[in-house]
């Protein structure tokens, strides 16, 4: 596809709540940014509070100095940086002194060679709390247009280079809420506007909504996916699974696109590579093919059919309904065998799939080739190592409970009890409901024969 063809702005945000990448994981993060063809690296994330806590303070003299080399490699890698604040929970709007203090920082990034900058207002209170504001402005999005034209007055001064974005308070919906409405109808259009779609997560991102959003606003949206992002109500989520759901014709409609990545940003290389294929090819794109690829690079070719069988039972999340698809259809074809064919057959079938599960449980936990993948995903693998065990423990139930061995179908009852316990005890989605419900069958069974 030709540059003209595809996203303008091809980016990832640093933009979770919880613990930032470390100053070495920004580094490999823009190296790897710049190998799959990504423009644009966002840094905000929201627990830096130089960025939004503290923004009124300058950065201390390590940080402004890790800064200058996150500044280099983004050149070197042929990467916007782009300079986040995100003033909003202390600003005074009309004060002079609060506007002034976001141009020194801003041009002290300018100083060092950063051409892209952005002011985040998402994630603060909807009315203007200042009496000073409330008596100049008729409402937020009054205050916003404010502060906005005056930055930008001033930065574009400095260079014709310079790049300004702004995330709405409303950041999400339908376009034509009066805040996001006023905001765009009175910001020029080169002033790009976050927005997430029609929700915070949004399942689905579409041509139709773009549009409308654009017929409303007058502006196409910069589209901020909060897809891998996993935190606060999703921690218990690991996004590994594919990007989906991205309309292909969405770069026409669109300003660019920017993935907000996951607080792990190892784990985050994987669907990050998927994303990175359907911004070079939208229209080809497959989530499983690229999915399959991404896993092979992150993982390595020792531990990847490993880990996709590991995968394939952590893809809870918003844009994925269907949850450990493998796995749910193992057990429709077991009971189908069980009821109408060969029982052994179908018990041994269950037995290879959890011994299988255990052994890759096992291999991934004990010496991935990827360490720091390793690490990131451990709490998610020990859940993984857990169900195989209750898994194990049901089958040997049944077997047992089906051929007369009452002895060891207690004692496998008791197994399968003990670890159903312990498992439930670990908060990582794995497996999603699929073994509850076979498990859930399988007791069943045993009331109805006790
Ligand atoms: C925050 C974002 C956070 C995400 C997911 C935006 C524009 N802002 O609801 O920092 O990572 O949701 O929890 C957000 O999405 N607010």
């Amino acid at each position: 596809m030709s540059e003209l063809e595809r996203f303008a702005v091809r980016g990832v945000i640093e933009g979770f709540y919880g613990t930032p990448w470390t100053h070495a994981e920004r580094l490999d993060m823009i190296d790897f940014l710049s190998r799959h063809e990504y423009n644009t690296y966002f840094y905000s994330p929201k627990d830096d509070l130089y960025l939004r806590e503290k923004w009124m303070e300058m950065h201390p003299e390590s940080a402004s100095r890790e800064i200058n080399e996150l500044i280099c490699a983004t050149q070197k890698g042929n990467v916007h940086f782009v300079y986040c604040l995100s003033p909003g929970l202390s600003m005074e709007y009309s004060n002079q002194e609060h506007r002034a203090q976001i141009l020194r920082k801003y041009r002290a990034m300018f100083d060092r060679g950063v051409r892209h900058f952005a002011l985040l207002f998402d994630d603060i209170p909807m009315h203007l709390l200042h009496p000073a504001d409330v008596k100049r402005y008729q409402h937020l999005a009054d205050a916003h247009v404010d502060v906005t034209m005056n930055v930008w007055d001033e930065v574009r001064r400095w260079s014709d280079q310079v790049e300004l974005v702004i995330c709405p308070t409303q950041y999400n919906g339908l376009g034509k809420e009066p805040y996001i409405q006023y905001l765009g109808c009175h910001l020029p259009e080169v002033i790009d506007l976050f927005w997430t779609g029609r929700f915070v997560c949004s399942p689905f991102l579409t041509d139709g909504d773009a549009e409308r959003f654009q017929k409303h606003t007058m502006h196409k949206p910069l589209y901020w996916d909060n897809y891998p992002v996993n935190d606060l109500a999703m921690a218990n989520e690991l996004h590994i699974g594919p990007l989906r759901h991205r309309d292909p014709d969405l770069w026409s409609h669109s300003a660019g696109y920017v993935a907000n990545a996951m607080s792990r940003p190892e784990c985050s290389k994987i669907p990050l590579i998927t994303t990175a294929a359907y911004l070079r090819d939208p229209l080809g794109y497959d989530p499983h093919t690229a999915w399959e690829k991404a896993v092979n690079e992150v993982v390595g070719s020792r531990d990847a059919a490993a880990f996709m069988r590991f995968a394939d039972n952590v893809q809870s999340s918003f844009l994925n309904e269907i949850e450990s698809p493998a796995m749910m259809e193992a057990f429709l074809k077991f009971r189908f065998q069980f009821l109408q064919g060969d029982r052994r057959e179908a018990v041994s079938h269950l037995q290879t799939l959890f011994s299988e599960m255990e052994e890759s449980a096992e291999q991934l936990l004990q010496g991935m080739t990827n360490q720091k993948l390793a690490t990131e995903c451990r709490p998610w693998l020990e859940k993984y190592r857990h169900w195989a065990k209750v898994g194990q423990s049901a089958v040997g139930l049944v077997e047992a409970g089906t051929s007369g061995r009452l002895t060891q179908a207690a004692f496998h009852l008791l197994k399968l009890k003990q670890w159903l316990k312990r498992t439930e005890k670990l908060p990582q989605k794995v497996c999603g409901q699929v073994m509850n419900i076979f498990v859930e069958a399988v007791l069943q069974e045993v009331r109805k024969a006790t």
